[in-house]
């Protein structure tokens, strides 16, 4: 049953790049509501454990790595149809691949640092916000 609840974090590599707030003021654009958020720095053993459906692939380490590599900005967000309008909103892994006028066709620096995360399932959306978030950080 969908939830309208998706996940997302802004990644590293587009909080080091200043765009933390043109990324916040496109999902407030897109008529995402803010349930939660925090700015936070994870660890690699967290990283490993967030993205472990990926513990198989090739890119994982540098994935680890890289999502620990500096501050990010956590946060779960409310709209109908969240989680599918949440990734037509962000665009294609690649962002050379991405649509125009997608977070990550304007902010992604690559296919491995593509400025944000957005959760694929809303099952996975739970799970995901149930990592960084408690019941009582949510409004
Ligand atoms: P998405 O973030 O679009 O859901 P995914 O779940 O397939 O993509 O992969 C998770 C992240 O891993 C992705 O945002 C960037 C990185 N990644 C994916 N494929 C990659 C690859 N071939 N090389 C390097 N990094 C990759
Ligand atoms: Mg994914």
């Amino acid at each position: 049953m969908a939830t309208n609840r998706t996940f997302t974090m802004i990644k590293p590599d587009a909080v080091r790049n200043g765009h933390i707030g043109n990324i916040l003021q496109m999902i407030n654009a897109a008529g995402f509501r803010i349930i939660a958020m925090k700015y936070t720095n994870i660890s690699l053993a967290q990283a490993k454990k967030f993205y472990e459906v990926h513990a198989a692939r090739p890119f994982y380490g540098e994935l680890t790595e890289f999502m620990s590599s500096g501050p990010i900005v956590a946060a779960i967000l409310e709209k109908d149809n969240a989680v599918a309008d949440f990734r037509t909103l962000i665009g294609a892994t690649n962002p050379a691949e991405a649509a125009e006028g997608t977070i990550r066709k304007r902010y992604a620096t690559s296919l491995g640092e593509n400025a944000v995360h957005g959760s694929d399932s809303d099952e996975n959306a739970v799970i995901e916000g149930d990592f960084f978030f408690s019941g009582l950080e949510r409004f």
